[in-house]
């Protein structure tokens, strides 16, 4: 196998000697898969590079006080008028993950694909994947770092999203000493800590709270209280008003209940889908369980879609977590 450092190297290579430069984040892009793309496209316009940011659908509202919208659009399939030379994705665990972007990421030249999911399936040309980083976010410090170029004031404040967002505001288990220091010298800069956090963990929106409600209605503990269950119907979803991107976070309501070790929300889509959201407190690798349903993620934090009603996903993730209870 490659030692990895050297793929690293091999990307930075890549990176400096091509000029049109696609960056390609997951469909339903978090914190960290928007504040690292921005952050990459920032320092990639600092050379001189041309750079694109294709986002799946709008980003949430409360994103939008970050630094280098410029290099944002939303993916539209019938203008095609950037070529990349290279295409970059961005915290995706498998190309599904690209929705509609799949097939301009393969059309590209050169395909990089930089990520911290253990799932990570290994698609594209060159790949660097490093499942002990807290947020893609760490990666794309150092490949900045690595470039010899200045973190500045705007791409601190979107890598401070990134990792920020992914340990949870430094209390998941994938917080390090490493991200720590880091973050140390993101403050180094003086960006204004208490304001980004007020944004991105203090403010929620009316149909959000309403949304929360509805989740505490459904919940349902199993298993002596070491499963929580909450439902989000597209009934429930229309009823409200609320976007997909506000069901997030929901499912840390029965994650927090004590004796809980994992927490599930159902949530039914548009389609007929069910969109499942895992996590686990201690012990339970839940991306092993959303992998065994052709999903993904991390260890404490990972999700998938399955088909069929919402009692018989119910019952099928069920009768797999009881397994590793
Ligand atoms: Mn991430």
């Amino acid at each position: 196998m490659v030692p990895k450092d050297m793929v690293l190297n091999e990307i930075i290579s890549l990176l400096k000697g091509k000029e049109k430069i696609l960056i390609l984040p997951h469909v339903s892009a978090d914190g960290d898969a928007i504040g690292s793309s921005i952050a990459l496209g920032l320092a990639l316009e600092k050379m001189g590079k041309q750079v694109r940011i294709y986002f799946e659908e709008e980003i949430p509202d409360k994103y939008n006080f970050l630094p280098g919208q410029h290099l944002i659009e939303i993916y539209d399939e019938e203008k095609k008028e950037f070529e990349a030379e290279v295409a970059v994705a961005i915290d995706t665990g498998d190309e599904n993950r690209l929705g509609k972007r799949r097939d301009v990421f393969n059309e590209a030249g050169v395909t990089v694909n930089i990520d911290h999911h253990n799932t990570n399936s290994m698609y594209a040309d060159f790949n660097f994947v490093q499942p002990h980083c807290s947020a893609v976010g760490e990666i794309v410090y150092r490949i900045i770092k690595m470039m010899d170029l200045v973190i500045d004031y705007d791409i601190s404040i979107c890598l401070y999203v990134a990792i920020s967002t992914d340990t949870g505001g430094f209390r998941y288990s994938n917080t390090t000493p490493e991200t720590h220091r880091i973050i140390s010298e993101l403050i180094d800069i003086d960006i204004d800590v208490s304001e980004i956090s007020r944004r991105i963990f203090e403010t929620n929106s009316y149909k959000k709270i309403k949304l929360m409600g509805a989740a505490i209605d459904t919940l349902e503990l199993l298993e002596n209280g070491r499963i929580a269950l909450h439902t989000i119907t597209n009934e429930v979803m229309k009823a409200i008003g609320a976007k997909e991107e506000e069901c997030d976070g929901l499912v840390n309501i029965g994650r927090s209940i004590e004796g809980v070790e994992v927490a599930i929300l159902l949530r039914e889509l548009e389609n007929g889908e069910i969109r499942v959201n895992l996590r686990s407190n201690t012990y339970v690798d839940v991306s092993e369980i959303a992998g065994f349903f052709s999903g993904g993620g991390h260890i404490r934090a990972a999700g998938c879609t399955m088909e069929g009603d919402i009692e018989s996903a119910k019952q099928k993730l069920i009768d797999k977590i009881v397994q590793k209870l």
